[in-house]
């Protein structure tokens, strides 16, 4: 069975989505294996998105990730990872449809309410950065 890691970001805590969100994911049939309560450390949080060092955001995206608590969880399921970034919907929330995460909760790019894996891979990395 494929898991995957999805975070609420501070963005998403600080609004109260925390229970919106875990909605989201059980009415689609997912199944909730791990879940934590943290303030990312920046080390950590460098690690989880070492993929987007060289950009110009970066210290941005770091410095928002770190900035309060973060809902962190592994969800499984078949597909769990294209199921779960299909329920969160496009980065830019301005491009997310209706019906998703983004689309029905967020406006802008550097806030964006959720976190999920891109690939099964990036899934067993950030699983093992944040529950190993
Ligand atoms: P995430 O990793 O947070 O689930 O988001 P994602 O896969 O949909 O998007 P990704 O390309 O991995 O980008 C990570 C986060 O960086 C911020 N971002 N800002 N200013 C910009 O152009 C820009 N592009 C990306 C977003 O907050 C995105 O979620
Ligand atoms: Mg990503």
């Amino acid at each position: 069975m494929e898991q995957t890691f999805v975070m609420v970001k501070p963005d998403g805590v600080s609004r109260g989505l925390v229970g919106a969100v875990v909605s989201r994911f059980e009415n689609k049939g997912l199944k909730l294996a791990a879940v934590k309560l943290m303030t990312i450390p920046q080390e950590l949080a460098e690690r989880h998105y070492g993929e987007h060092r060289e950009k110009k955001f970066f210290g941005e995206l770091v410095e928002f990730i770190t900035s309060g608590p973060v809902f962190a969880m592994v969800w499984e399921g078949p597909q769990a990872v294209k199921n779960a970034r299909s329920i969160i919907g496009a980065t830019n929330p301005a491009e997310a449809v209706p019906g998703s995460i983004r689309g029905d909760y967020a406006l802008i790019v550097d806030s964006n309410i959720v976190h999920g894996s891109d690939s099964p891979e990036s899934a067993q990395r950030e699983i093992g950065l944040f529950f190993g």
